[in-house]
């Protein structure tokens, strides 16, 4: 189905990436004028690690004039470091006049973040930078360019709270101290002067900010910036706190092959699911860190690319502070799935001393009702989509670096390698 409405003009930084990519031939086939920005940091990471998408991902060039070919449809692109290239990030606003820009244009794997102290600073100058400069020039351009940011669930932590974790703001309800009661406002003439006074304050906060990594942390800094810069020159902003996205293609990159997404199995960008289904597909032991008893909220790339769609066709209006979802569809645990992965393909589960510094067990459940009450048809997770996928690792195995799998990026100092 085609958008119905007035097509927007949508500059989506960072669209060569895994999520950037199908979001942008998403949009383009819907009807919407897309421009993708890109400084191909990603594929230069693939050089540092060594190790590139199992999936062969074609030069951006190649990709955009076989997306031409498929559908008929035209994608721009500028390479541009959006973090270092700040004249031409505001020319290119001035010039386009987009009605959005998709944020994607961050660092965003964890343990790369976690790497070395020169990963660290570069995560956090890069993601940091990136996210201020963009709001710097939408308030530059005088335009009123609705940013839509790709956040993470991981700006909430992973402790055991034993409540739905809401979506972005927190209702809190402080009881005032007995002076802080004595010298409040009356609230009411009352004949009883106990009952006059205020003895509760209550308030909506940002959810409290709990990071587990640098990458984590640059989206608490990021969704700071978004409550400055909105409730001081009002841009319009939605933050998507996205969940660990799973999959490869989507409708729009199974047209041609040229077109396909990438797909990230080695230690330090690979996430969980599409690592365990690589596994499985090539026969190698599962790789679960620890118990496996953390809990992660997971989202199909299809349903990611609809939910951005969503976010993007429905802005929040001039008025309205930093309108925040929870991008998700379902939570599971890491050894449960490592378990139905190991069911449907008999490969072992390997239990490796965690790398990381994190909770060994954490329970945790999601508020989503913001994209369901807007259409989302949430894709769970199935056997036959969790085939699909083993399906396409196996068809590219032969490009596996098999010493690219386990993990190399360790959370504390004296895991690190000395060279580091
Ligand atoms: P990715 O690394 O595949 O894509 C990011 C893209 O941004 C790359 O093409 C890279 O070259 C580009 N980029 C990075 N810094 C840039 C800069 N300074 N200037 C211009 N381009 C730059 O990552 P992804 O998996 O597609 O993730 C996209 C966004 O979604 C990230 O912000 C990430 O934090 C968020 N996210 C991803 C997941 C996931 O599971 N992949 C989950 C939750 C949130
Ligand atoms: N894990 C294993 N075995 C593996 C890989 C990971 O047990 O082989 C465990 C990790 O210890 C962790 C969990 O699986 O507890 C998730 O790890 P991950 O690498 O799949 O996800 P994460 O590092 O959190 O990062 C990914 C994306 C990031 C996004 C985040 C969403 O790379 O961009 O922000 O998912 S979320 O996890 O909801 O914060």
């Amino acid at each position: 189905m085609d958008y119905i409405g007035e097509p927007k003009k949508i500059v989506v930084l960072g669209g060569d990436g895994f999520v950037g990519w199908p979001t942008a031939l998403h949009l383009s086939e819907k009807g919407h004028e897309v421009i993708i920005v890109d400084n191909l940091s990603r594929r230069n990471i693939d050089n540092e690690l060594e190790c590139e998408s199992l999936t062969p991902i074609q030069p951006i060039g190649i990709r955009l004039k076989a997306w031409k070919e498929v559908s008929g449809k035209t994608i721009r692109f500028v390479r541009m470091d959006v973090a270092l290239e700040y004249d031409q990030l505001v020319q290119l606003l001035a010039k386009e006049k987009p009605t959005t820009v998709i944020h994607f244009a961050e660092q965003r794997a964890a343990p790369y973040s976690m790497k070395t102290s020169k990963h660290k600073r570069y995560t956090v100058n890069n993601n940091v930078n990136a996210t201020n400069n963009i709001l710097c020039a939408i308030i530059d351009s005088r335009l009123d360019i609705h940013l839509v940011h790709l956040g993470t669930m991981g700006v909430y932590g992973y402790n055991t709270v034993g409540i739905k974790i809401p979506e972005g703001y927190l209702q809190v309800d402080i009881p005032l101290k007995q002076d802080e009661a004595d010298n409040g406002v009356d609230v009411a003439k009352h004949e009883d002067p106990a009952a006059s006074k205020q003895t509760h304050v209550g308030m909506e906060i940002y959810y409290p900010p709990r990071p587990g990594s640098v990458y984590h942390m640059t989206k608490v800094l990021d969704a700071q910036m978004f409550e400055y810069f909105n409730r001081n020159d009002r841009v319009r902003i939605t933050d998507l706190h996205q969940g660990i996205v799973w999959g490869t293609n989507t409708p729009e990159t199974a047209k041609d092959e040229r077109l396909v997404n990438r797909f990230d199995y080695d230690g330090d960008y690979g996430t969980v699911l599409n690592r365990l289904l690589m596994q499985a597909a090539i026969g190698h032991p599962l790789t679960v860190y620890g118990t496996g008893g953390q809990t992660r909220a997971f989202i199909h790339v299809r349903d990611s690319v609809r939910c951005i769609e969503i976010a993007v066709t429905n802005p929040p209006p001039a008025d309205s502070r930093v309108l925040i979802f929870n991008q998700m569809t379902e939570c599971h645990r890491v050894r449960d799935l490592a378990q139905l992965v190991s069911s449907l393909t008999n490969v072992p589960i390997e239990n490796t001393e965690n790398p990381r510094n994190e909770a060994a067990e954490n329970g945790l459940d999601v508020e989503n009702a913001k994209f369901l009450a807007l259409g989302l048809k949430p894709t769970k997770l199935d056997e036959g989509l969790l085939t699909e996928v083993i399906q396409i690792a196996k068809k590219y195995s032969n490009r596996c670096k098999l010493d690219r799998i386990m993990p190399t990026s360790f959370w504390l100092n004296n895991k690190q390698p000395k060279s580091a």
